[in-house]
C-alpha cells in the first residue's frame, strides 16, 4: 500500500533529479534569508548560484546542535514569523531547548508524509488510532496527528500518560493502531497481561513506534505480547519530527523520504564519508521546508544505508534502525557500547524481563558500568546459588557480545522506573 506511489516508487534518475532541483532552491533560500547560512557561505567561498551537482554536497558548511541553540529563539528562520503557524521545541534535558517552526505548506509536507509512513504499515481510513505520543512541544503527538487525519483514520488524541486510561481506551473505543514510543508500548503490554486481559478480544493490528532506539529483539517481545504488526519510524524535530523515514511491512529498513530530505553518513571523527553500508552518523539536508530548513544537520544518531531494492516496490533508500546516538555511547575502557547492544543480549536470556537501566560511574580514572536488570520474581527469590549463575551468564553473554567486561545486578521485578515517552537507559553518575 503506498500514499504517493508516483513519488515513493520514482525512478533513481528522476528522484536525483528533483533533488538537485531542490536543493539549489533551498540553497538560495537559506542564502537570501538566513543571516547565518549567508556569513557561513561566503566564509567558504560558496556561490549557492553555481550549485550544479548532487555530489557538491560535501563542500557545505554542516549545521549543529549548538548552532540551532547559539541562533535560539528564531535566528535559524528561513521567514518572518507572520509566515509561521506552528512552532515545536526540543525538551532541552542536555542543554539550551531548540526552536523549530513550520509554515503552511510545511504543516501539508509534513501531515503527507506522515501519512506515507502510516500507510506503509497498512493503516488507512477504517482505523482507528490511539496517539500516545505527548502532544505539545514534542513534535511526536501533532505530527502523527495530521498525518492520521490526512490519510482519513479517526483518531483518538489521548498522548501519553495515565496508562490504565489507555488500555481501557483501546478496549472501549476499538483502536486499531497504537503509536507511541517503543518502551511505552511494552508497558502498556505488561499492565495488560498483569491485570489479564484477554490481548485477543483487542481490535489492534499495527503499532508503529518510535522516537527512541530499540532492538529486534524488543520488536519480538512488542509482537508477540500484542499481537501486531509494528514497525519503526524515525524523525527529529529540528529537520520536521515524525515522517523523515518509516518502515513497510517488510520490517527490514526505514524508507527515507527522499525527495524531501537528502542523506549522508558520515564518520563523527574524520566528518568524511563511510563507506557503502557503513554505521555512521546521519546527516541530514532538508529539500522542501520553508521555515526551517536545515543544511547538513549534525544529527548525532547513528545508522547505516541499506541500498539493496525493497520488495515492496518503493525506490527510496532505507536506514538501518538507529542503533544508538553519538551521545548515549558509552566508551568502557576504550570500547564504544550502546545499550541498544545490551538490549539485545538481555532479550535473549530466560528469565530477564525486558526493562534495565545502565549506571556509569567513574572508579579512580577507570569507567565503570553495572547494567542493572531486572529478574521474573522466581528467580530473584531464589537460591543465591542459582542467582550467581545467572549474574555469571549474563556477564558471559555481555561480554563476547561487547568486547568487555561490565557488572551485572539483578534487581527485582517493576524496581526499575518505567516510561511513557522516551526512556533512560543510562544513568551517567560520572556528570553529577
Ligand atoms: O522524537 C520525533 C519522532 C517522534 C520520531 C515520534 C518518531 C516518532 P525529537 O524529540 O527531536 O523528535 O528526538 C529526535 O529521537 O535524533 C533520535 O535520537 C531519536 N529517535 C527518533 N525516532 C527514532 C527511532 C522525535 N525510530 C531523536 N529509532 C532522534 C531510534 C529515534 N531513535
Amino acid at each position: 500500500m503506498y500514499w504517493e506511489k508516483d513519488k515513493e516508487c520514482m525512478a533513481r534518475e528522476d528522484l536525483e533529479q528533483l533533488q538537485l532541483e531542490r536543493l539549489q532552491s533551498t540553497l538560495y533560500r537559506v542564502a537570501t534569508h538566513v543571516p547565518f547560512y549567508r556569513k557561513k557561505f561566503k566564509e567558504l567561498n560558496i556561490d549557492p548560484d553555481g550549485f550544479g551537482f548532487l555530489s557538491e554536497l560535501k563542500t557545505l558548511p554542516f549545521t549543529t546542535k549548538q548552532d540551532l541553540r547559539n541562533n535560539y529563539p528564531y535566528g535559524l528562520f528561513a521567514v518572518p514569523l507572520r509566515d509561521v503557524v506552528r512552532v515545536h521545541a526540543s525538551s532541552g534535558t542536555t542543554g539550551q531547548a531548540t526552536v523549530v517552526g513550520y509554515t503552511q505548506n510545511d504543516i501539508k509536507t509534513w501531515s503527507n508524509l506522515v501519512a506515507r509512513v502510516l500507510t506503509a504499515t497498512g493503516v488507512g481510513k477504517d482505523d482507528v488510532v490511539q496517539i500516545a505520543f505527548g502532544y505539545g512541544l514534542f513534535t511526536g503527538g501533532f505530527g502523527l496527528h495530521y498525518g492520521s487525519e490526512c490519510i482519513g483514520a479517526s483518531v483518538i488524541p489521548i498522548s501519553s500518560g495515565n496508562t490504565k486510561r489507555q488500555i481501557q481506551i483501546m478496549q472501549d473505543f476499538k483502536t486499531t493502531t497504537l503509536i507511541c514510543t517503543p518502551s511505552y508500548a511494552l508497558l502498556m503490554a505488561d499492565m495488560m497481561i498483569e491485570n489479564d486481559i484477554n490481548i485477543n478480544a483487542l481490535s489492534l493490528r499495527y503499532g508503529l513506534f518510535g522516537g527512541e532506539p530499540w532492538s529486534e529483539q524488543m520488536r519480538e517481545e512488542i509482537k508477540k505480547k500484542l499481537n501486531i504488526i509494528a514497525t519503526d519510524n524515525y524523525g527529529l524535530s529540528e529537520v520536521m519530527g515524525p515522517g523523515v523515514a518509516g518502515e513497510c511491512q517488510e520490517c527490514n529498513g526505514l524508507h527515507i523520504n527522499e525527495d524531501h530530505f537528502l542523506f549522508e553518513v558520515i564518520s563523527p571523527e574524520s566528518l568524511e564519508p563511510v563507506g557503502p553500508g557503513e554505521v555512521g552518523e546521519l546527516v541530514i539536508t532538508t529539500l522542501t521546508k520553508e521555515a526551517f530548513p536545515v543544511i547538513r544537520y549534525r544529527t548525532r544518531d547513528l545508522a547505516h544505508i541499506i541500498d539493496e531494492p525493497c520488495p515492496c516496490g518503493r525506490t527510496f533508500k532505507r536506514m538501518s534502525r538507529v542503533i544508538g546516538r553519538t551521545d548515549d555511547m558509552l566508551i568502557i575502557r576504550g570500547v564504544n557500547v550502546y545499550p541498544t547492544q545490551i538490549e539485545s543480549v538481555l532479550f535473549d536470556i530466560k528469565g530477564t524481563e525486558p526493562h534495565y537501566q545502565i549506571v556509569v560511574e567513574r572508579e579512580g580514572h577507570l569507567d565503570k558500568a553495572t547494567v542493572m536488570v531486572e529478574v521474573v520474581e522466581s528467580i530473584f527469590f531464589d537460591q543465591m546459588k542459582k542467582q550467581r549463575q545467572l549474574v555469571d551468564h549474563i556477564k558471559k553473554r555481555l561480554a563476547t557480545e561487547l568486547g568487555i567486561s561490565v557488572d551485572v545486578k539483578l534487581v527485582e521485578e517493576k524496581s526499575l522506573e518505567r516510561f511513557e515517552g522516551k526512556a533512560t537507559r543510562v544513568i551517567d553518575k560520572r556528570k553529577l
